[in-house]
């Protein structure tokens, strides 16, 4: 693991007993729910062919220049992908076109980005690339 993904793994863990904290003294709302991942194409766990981007729906525009996405494939190799595009109608939705066809396999997809209130949040999910296409 990098000093960079530390970085985040260890801000993330802080964000998460912050939420806590606040959600124990009853002060939950909807501001305090973090920068999320509401959905995906290819979507977590689907089995899907070669797909030509990674499409991500937060559920709020991150802070600029802070939203990451990799893909990396069955044999842990980073996939080369272009740099990550930001949807101009709907500023939540942020994409990755993939640089080549990808074999069958296994491939996660890791992310990363800054929310409103100034916390990093990552995750990843898997999808799957069918041999037939
Ligand atoms: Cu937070």
């Amino acid at each position: 693991m990098d000093s960079e993904s530390e970085r985040w793994t260890i801000r993330s863990k802080l964000c998460f007993v912050a939420a806590g904290a606040l959600l124990t003294l009853g002060a939950a709302s909807t501001n305090l729910v973090h920068f999320a991942l509401s959905r995906s194409v290819p979507a977590a766990d689907a089995t899907v062919t070669s797909p030509a981007e990674v499409r991500l729906w937060f559920t709020e525009a991150a802070e600029a220049g802070t939203v990451g996405i990799r893909v990396v494939d069955p044999a842990g190799a980073a996939v080369e992908t272009a740099d990550v595009v930001q949807d101009r109608a709907d500023t939540k939705i942020y994409s990755v076109a993939v640089g080549r066809r990808l074999s069958a396999g296994r491939y996660t997809v890791s992310w990363r980005g800054v929310g409103d209130d100034g916390h990093t949040v990552q995750g990843n999910y898997a999808f799957t690339v069918s041999a037939a296409q």
